[in-house]
């Protein structure tokens, strides 16, 4: 089977110290946690990034730091920018987070607006998904399609019918915020998607391992992380990013998958080589 690609989704935005204090939030912390889920198999991290007492932020000068510093110990990884953000953050403010240099290889592009627990919103009308996948494609950013239910694939697809995305399309299934996380959920997600495309998924709450086990049995890439995941099993708190990976490492061994490195996970997803 096809090489797996381990992403790990280190930091998030929502997720603080007091629900698990080994969640980064300074320079230091973020590096500390990209190195340890790419020295345990991780090719892509995907980013956010925080003020040192933990708020979220799309500042390009804070971006610019932690991926230089993530640079200088991960030498190749991919390095995934969210242009998600936090929950109320302006469009704007949310695509800061591409505006380092060079120009990221990858980021995020969340294809639908949806509830995050109580009154919070996040708001990707139409408009919004269509300038972001128009600047992305300008700019030579492949886009990670961010699905967290089955109608964000139908929006992608729309907004693939108007030219604005690069194929091979890759998409990420965030289960377990606006949808179940099951496998039922996730066979019907794989089964939606168009021929031809790459899809990683992740799963929140008790079904998470359950999520990254069928995943890697059914040809997918896998995503753990903290801002998905802060448990390394029932009760217990990961204590990094890269004890979460190197479980996702056991699956994939028991499994039969090899893990793809960053140059391997690059030719999978139709990406170039990285530019040094
Ligand atoms: N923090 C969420 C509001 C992304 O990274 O693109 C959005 C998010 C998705 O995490
Ligand atoms: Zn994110």
């Amino acid at each position: 089977m096809e090489k797996l690609i381990i992403s790990s989704c280190i930091c998030g935005a929502e997720v603080t110290k007091e629900q698990n204090p080994n969640v980064p939030y300074t320079v230091e912390e973020i590096v500390r946690e990209a190195k340890s889920a790419y020295d345990a198999g991780a090719a892509v991290i995907h980013l956010h990034v925080r003020w040192d007492d933990g708020t979220p932020t799309q500042s390009t000068e804070r971006f610019q730091e932690c991926v230089d510093a993530i640079r200088e110990v991960c030498p190749d990884v991919i390095i995934q920018p969210s242009t998600g953000g936090a929950v109320g953050m302006t469009d704007l403010e949310r695509l800061a987070s591409t505006d380092i240099v060079p120009t990221p290889e990858f980021a995020t592009l969340d294809c639908g607006t949806c509830n995050f627990g109580g009154d919070e919103i996040f708001v990707n009308t139409d408009t919004t998904i269509e300038n972001f996948a128009k600047i992305m494609k300008e700019r030579g950013i492949k886009p990670e399609l961010e699905v967290f239910d089955k109608g964000m694939i139908d929006t992608a697809l729309k907004v693939d019918k108007k030219g604005l995305l690069v194929h091979p399309l890759h998409f990420d299934f965030v289960l377990g915020v606006q949808m179940t996380a099951t496998i039922r959920d996730l066979v019907f997600m794989v089964g939606s998607l168009p021929p031809g495309a790459t899809w990683t998924a992740t799963g929140l709450g008790k079904n998470a391992w359950a999520i990254a086990a069928a995943t890697i049995a059914m040809g997918g890439h896998v995503r753990v992380g903290f801002e998905d995941h802060l448990y390394i099993e029932k009760g217990v708190l990961a204590e990094s990013n890269g004890q979460l990976v190197e479980k996702a490492v056991k699956l994939a061994k028991l499994l039969g998958r090899p893990i793809a490195n960053p140059t391997e996970a690059r030719e999978i997803l139709g990406m170039p080589p990285l530019k040094k």
